[in-house]
C-alpha cells in the first residue's frame, strides 16, 4: 500500500520520544511523577484532574466527558487502585481522540491529487508543506507546488526553498497575482507533467477578514473546474499555542470552506496540547498530522494513542 507508507515511516519511535519530550515541555497535564500514589478517585482527585484538563486547553466539554468516562470505568471497586485509575483515565482521554485518528489517504483515482492548505498568519502552512512534500516524496509520490500565497512579500522564495531543498517543482507568479490563477495553472502543470500529488500554498488570513475568505472560496470554486473532486483534501494548519483559539479558527474555516484535515503545528511551543481534545469533542474533523518543531523530521502522522501517552507524561 503505497499511500500508506508515508503514515508509518521509519524513525516513529523518534518522531515519539521528542513529542514526549517536547510535549511536556508545555507541560502537557502538569502531572508530578507519583502523583496517584495513595491516592483514589475522590471528589478532590476529581477537581485536581478538571483543572489540569481545563488549563491543558481540553475545554469545558471534553474535560466532561473524560471525567464522566473516568467515573464509570473506574466503578466503586476500583477508586483506590491508582494504576486502574491512571489506565482509565488514559483510556478517557484516548476515546475521544481515536475516532479523529484518519490518516490522510493519497487516493490514487486523484492525480494530480490536490491538498489546499489554509490557515491564519504564521500558523506554520508553508514549513508544513516542505514537511509534507518531503514525506510524500519518500514514500514514491510525485510532488509539486504551488505558489498560492501572492498576497505576503517572500512567500513565494519560502516556497521555493522547500522546493529546492525536496527538489520538486514549485510553480509560482509575480507578487500580487490572482492566487487561483495560480493554482488553476499548477493543476494544469501537474496533469502535465504525471505529477501525484500537488501541494498549495495560500496566503495566511484571519478568519474574520471577509475578503480572504472570499479568495479562498474562490480558489476552491476554480480548482473544482479542472476537477470537481478537488480540492481532495482542504487542510486546515493551526498552532497549538493558540489554545481555544484554535477551535474558535477550525470552526470559521469550516463553516466557510469545509475541512477535510487539520494539522495541528507548534506542539512544541510551551503548547499544553489539550486543545486536539477540544477540537475532537466540537468538530467531526480528521486530525492529520502533528508538528513538534521547525525540522523536517518534525512532522509526523497523528496516533491517538502515542499523543495520550506524550500528554499524560508525568514530569520525573
Ligand atoms: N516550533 C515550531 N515552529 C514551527 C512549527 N511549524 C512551523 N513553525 C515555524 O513557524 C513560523 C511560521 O511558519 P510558516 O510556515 O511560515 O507559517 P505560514 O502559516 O506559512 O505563515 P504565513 O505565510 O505568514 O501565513 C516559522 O518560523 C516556522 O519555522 C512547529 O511545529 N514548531
Ligand atoms: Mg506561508
Amino acid at each position: 500500500m503505497a499511500e500508506q507508507s508515508q503514515t508509518t515511516q521509519a524513525g516513529k519511535g523518534g518522531f515519539f520520544a521528542r513529542l514526549r519530550q517536547r510535549l511536556s515541555g508545555g507541560k502537557g497535564l502538569n502531572l508530578a511523577s507519583g502523583w496517584l500514589s495513595g491516592r483514589k478517585l475522590d471528589a478532590a482527585l476529581e477537581e485536581e484532574l478538571e483543572t489540569r484538563l481545563l488549563m491543558a486547553d481540553a475545554g469545558i466539554g471534553a474535560t466532561e466527558k473524560v471525567l464522566h468516562s473516568l467515573r464509570r470505568r473506574i466503578g466503586k471497586a476500583a477508586a483506590d487502585n491508582p494504576e486502574q485509575i491512571s489506565e482509565a483515565l488514559k483510556e478517557s482521554i484516548a476515546d475521544i481522540l481515536r475516532p479523529h485518528q484518519i490518516p490522510l489517504n493519497i487516493d490514487d483515482q486523484h492525480r494530480p491529487f490536490v491538498i489546499l492548505v489554509v490557515g491564519v498568519n504564521g500558523s506554520g502552512k508553508t514549513t508544513t508543506i516542505g514537511k509534507l512534500a518531503r514525506k510524500f516524496q519518500d514514500s514514491g509520490l510525485k510532488v509539486m507546488l504551488a505558489a498560492g500565497d501572492t498576497y505576503r512579500a517572500a512567500a513565494t522564495e519560502q516556497l521555493q526553498a522547500w522546493g529546492e531543498r525536496n527538489q520538486v517543482p514549485v510553480i509560482s507568479q509575480q507578487p500580487g497575482a490572482d492566487p487561483a490563477a495560480v493554482l488553476y495553472d499548477a493543476f494544469e502543470a501537474a496533469k502535465a507533467r504525471g505529477i501525484d500529488v500537488l501541494l498549495a500554498d495560500t496566503a495566511g488570513r484571519l478568519q474574520n477578514q471577509a475578503g480572504l475568505m472570499t479568495e479562498l472560496e474562490k480558489i476552491v470554486r476554480v480548482i473544482a473546474k479542472l476537477d470537481p473532486a478537488a480540492p481532495h483534501e482542504t487542510m486546515l494548519v493551526l498552532d497549538a499555542s493558540l489554545g481555544q483559539n484554535a477551535v474558535t479558527q477550525a470552526t470559521q474555516f469550516h463553516e466557510v470552506i469545509g475541512l477535510t484535515g487539520i494539522t495541528m503545528t507548534k506542539l512544541d511551543s510551551g503548547a499544553k496540547g489539550g486543545v486536539l481534545l477540544a477540537l475532537a469533542e466540537q468538530l467531526d474533523i480528521p486530525f492529520r498530522y502533528i508538528g513538534i518543531g521547525e525540522q523536517l523530521e518534525d512532522l509526523d502522522v497523528f496516533d491517538a494513542d502515542q499523543y495520550v501517552t506524550a500528554l499524560l507524561k508525568t514530569s520525573d
